[in-house]
């Protein structure tokens, strides 16, 4: 059994509407397990980490503007497949594309407001959780994600 952990943000449209219990029952009603959150609103210079591989094109600056604009929630949520099956569960980048049922699709309009960030491989991840978590913030649900399977 490969256990992923994955980076989720409900970022600010996602708390401003009042999504982030929506976002939060599809990723556990998946069986997948969250096993650190915060609430915050990000700095400008984590966001730039985050968003290191947008430098340089042209919605960039909206886009850091954006998610330091408001408090977001960031989980790491973990599961077999986790990686993959978050980003299923977000949609496609643009919710115009987004595949029905997927939240991107249910709940936003437009690319620049589509409400969840899920990363997009391993390394990412990793990379990505780095920027919001501390070793001493998860909390270890092995036997969930085990039980979560069957
Ligand atoms: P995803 O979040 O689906 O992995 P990325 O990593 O390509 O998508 O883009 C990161 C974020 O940047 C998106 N969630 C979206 O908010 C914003 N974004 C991406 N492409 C555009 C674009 N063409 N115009 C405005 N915002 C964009």
């Amino acid at each position: 059994m490969t256990v992923e952990r994955t980076l989720i943000l409900c970022k600010p449209d996602a708390v401003r509407r009042n999504l982030v219990g929506e976002i939060i029952a599809r990723i556990e009603r998946r069986g997948y397990v969250i096993t650190a959150m915060h609430m915050m609103q990000l700095d400008g210079e984590r966001a730039r980490r985050h968003y290191a591989e947008h430098e340089g094109k042209p919605f960039f600056d909206e886009l850091v503007t954006f998610i330091t604009s408001a408090p977001l929630v960031a989980m790491a949520v973990e599961g077999e497949g986790a990686i993959e099956g978050c980003r299923q569960l977000a949609g496609a980048t643009n919710p115009l594309q987004a595949a029905p049922g997927s939240i991107r699709a249910d709940f936003a309009q437009s690319i620049g407001r589509n409400l969840i960030h899920a990363s997009d491989a391993a390394a990412s991840a990793a990379r990505e959780l780095d920027i919001f978590f501390k070793d001493s913030d998860y909390v270890s649900r092995r036997h969930d994600v085990e039980r979560s399977r069957t």
